[in-house]
């Protein structure tokens, strides 16, 4: 098997980085550990930034989204007895969306299937050969055979425990991890939302978040130990749980039902640097993790992946290397931003069991009345949650997605792009 660009991992970095390049005219073959089924199932994250969104409607994945997804001007922080509100639209005139990732990975393999981009389901990438050649390869198992597939360059999309990271030279990559010492347990339930919007509380026994997917269906997590065994915990148990951490005004409005799914997820911060080695380009999960109290994982991959196809897009169409070279500098400036306000509000919001003193707790009350007094601190609080915008090198914004051409050009087969050689790959014609 032979193609242009290999993707390893078919979750929402790789699925969505094979349709930029599919609309860029560049050939990706998708491999997949997983079932198609398992993929479609997983619950993960909701909250949409708005630089997200525009991307899923440049690849034309807008429809069931705006149909179907919530516009949200703002979020609610309880604290204290109180509820503060920071308002997005009038402090950064900018939303998010919320639309789970189990809709967007639907929406995305739908529109993979339509454009004919190849997902080989239930493949297992076991190693990554001459990275630093001009002609590196993947090794995958599938059916109990062992198969390779060619290409030019090789898209590590395939999450935290995948084999793109560790195919990098120990050497060479530098980690930085932080563990929380806690998770989060969260449940599904099929009640109707507390309020209109997200509600993140911190409370001496410790954080809880009431999110949606939509009217009926609600998203509930409480702060509990990272070795937390979810079938420990009763639907009753959780709620009640969940109604002590919250103000009053909100537990009014709570609705109970049976839980449909309960998992706990520990939390950390983890990257590693560079996301590039030769012809292996690491995005999302497989680079770095975040905890996901500022709803950062899911739109850090979206935009890793957009710089990512445009620097390979560059490459086929002009021969040049220079958006690949930046590619591991460009997208970490970005995630470390991320990777900032998603610890700074983990460590605002939580209760910390271990090392818990009364300095870090009145630092953390501090941070939460300074936010309240602030139109200056709400307003980075609404640019951070928002989205941080993409710089992308060649077009500036990421408002120029909504430009970008709709509607993919050919995908026929092109000569194997020249890697700062003065080799010009050939343009598509169709
Ligand atoms: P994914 O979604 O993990 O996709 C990686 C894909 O690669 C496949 N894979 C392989 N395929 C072939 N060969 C191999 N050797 C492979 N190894 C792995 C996997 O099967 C998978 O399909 O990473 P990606 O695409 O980078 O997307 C990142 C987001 O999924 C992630 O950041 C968020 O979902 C993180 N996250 C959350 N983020 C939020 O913003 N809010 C949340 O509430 C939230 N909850 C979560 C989460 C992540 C979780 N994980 C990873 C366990 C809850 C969970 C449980
Ligand atoms: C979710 O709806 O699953 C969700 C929302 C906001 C977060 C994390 C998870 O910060």
């Amino acid at each position: 098997m032979r193609t242009q660009v290999a993707v390893i991992g078919g979750g929402p970095a790789g699925s969505l980085l094979s349709l930029l390049l599919h609309r860029a005219g560049i050939d990706s073959v998708v491999l997949e550990r997983r079932s198609r089924a398992y993929v479609l199932s997983r619950i993960r994250a909701g909250v949409l930034e708005h630089g997200t969104t525009d991307t899923l409607r440049s690849v034309r994945l807008g429809d069931r989204m705006d149909a179907e997804g919530f516009g949200h001007d703002g979020v609610n922080l309880a604290f204290g007895g109180r509820t503060l509100r920071i308002d997005f639209a009038d402090l950064v005139d900018k939303r998010v969306t919320i639309y789970g990732q189990t809709e967007v990975q639907h929406d995305l393999y739908d529109a993979m299937d339509d454009r004919g981009i190849t997902i080989v389901d239930e493949a297992e990438a076991t190693a990554v050969e001459d990275m630093t050649g001009e002609r590196p390869s993947v090794v995958f198992a599938r059916d109990g055979r062992t198969e390779r597939l060619e290409c030019d360059w090789v898209a590590g999309c395939d999450g935290q425990y995948g084999v793109s990271r560790q195919a990098l030279p120990d050497d060479l990559v530098a980690t930085f991890e932080r563990v929380y010492p806690f998770g989060w347990l969260g449940i599904l339930s099929e009640t109707p939302p507390i309020d209109d919007e997200l509600i993140y509380a911190h409370h001496p026994r410790g954080f809880a978040l009431c999110s949606m997917r939509h009217k009926m269906l609600s998203r509930y997590y409480i702060q509990c130990p990272a070795d937390a065994d979810p079938t420990d915990w009763s639907d009753d148990h959780f709620w009640d749980e969940l109604a002590t951490r919250l103000p009053d005004e909100a537990v009014a409005h709570l609705q109970t039902g049976p839980s449909i799914e309960k998992s706990v997820t520990p939390l950390r911060s983890f990257v590693a640097e560079p996301m590039r080695h030769g012809r292996l380009l690491l995005a999302g999960d497989a680079a770095h993790i975040v905890p996901p109290t500022g709803a950062k994982g899911l739109n850090l991959a979206v935009s890793d992946v957009v710089y990512l196809a445009s620097a390979l897009r560059e490459v086929y169409d002009s021969g040049s290397t220079d958006g690949v070279d930046a590619y591991s500098d460009h997208a970490l400036r970005r995630v470390w931003k991320a990777v900032r306000f998603s610890w700074w509000m983990t460590t605002m919001l939580h209760r910390f069991p271990d090392t818990d003193d009364a300095f870090d707790r009145r630092i953390a009350e501090a941070e939460l009345s300074y936010l309240e007094g602030s139109r200056a601190a709400q307003r980075s609080f609404a640019e951070n949650y928002t989205g941080l915008p993409y710089h992308l090198p060649s077009s500036g914004r990421c408002s120029d997605l909504r430009q970008a051409g709709h509607g993919a050009r050919s995908t026929a087969h092109r000569t194997a792009p020249g890697s700062g050689t003065g080799q010009r790959p050939v343009r598509p014609t169709g």
